[in-house]
């Protein structure tokens, strides 16, 4: 079963919506096999965030990701990784459509509510930066 990393960011944590966001992934089928509540260090941001590294927004969006604790999901189901992403929605609030994620909770680019990974490949590899083997289900 395709699994992916989603990330409840500071924003949406902040204000209350962990359960809004879990309730809207659960509803398109998506089972839930791992979760945890933690505060990032910069180490695991960077890491995170690699491919990132020469953008202009890369301090900001390190810092952002490690200020205050989030909350990381790994969802299980057929095509994970897009039935996620499609409902995230674009990654500029503005942009993004309404009934996503992003486009009824983010605030702006940087603090738009959530993270989901954009790969089956990425998956895998988040999924390992965030949990052991046996903190997830099957
Ligand atoms: P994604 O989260 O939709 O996959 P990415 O392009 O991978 O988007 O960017 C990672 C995160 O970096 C975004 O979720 C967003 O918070 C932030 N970000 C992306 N582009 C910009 C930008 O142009 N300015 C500021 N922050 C950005
Ligand atoms: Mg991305």
């Amino acid at each position: 079963m395709e699994r992916s990393l989603v990330l409840i960011k500071p924003d949406a944590r902040q204000r209350g919506l962990v359960g809004t966001i879990i309730t809207r992934l659960e509803r398109q089928g998506l089972k839930m096999v791992a979760i945890k509540m933690l505060h990032l260090d910069r180490v695991l941001a960077q890491q995170l965030y690699a491919i990132h590294r020469d953008k202009s927004f890369f301090d900001d969006l390190v810092n952002y990701i490690s200020s205050t604790p989030i909350i990381a999901i790994v969802f299980a189901g057929e095509k994970a990784v897009e039935v996620i992403r499609k409902t995230m929605g674009a990654t500029d609030p503005a942009r993004a459509e309404a009934g996503t994620i992003r486009g009824d909770f983010g605030l702006d680019i940087g603090r738009n509510s959530v993270h989901g990974s954009d790969s089956v490949e990425t998956a895998e590899k988040e999924v390992k930066l965030f949990f052991s083997k046996d903190e997830i289900y099957t």
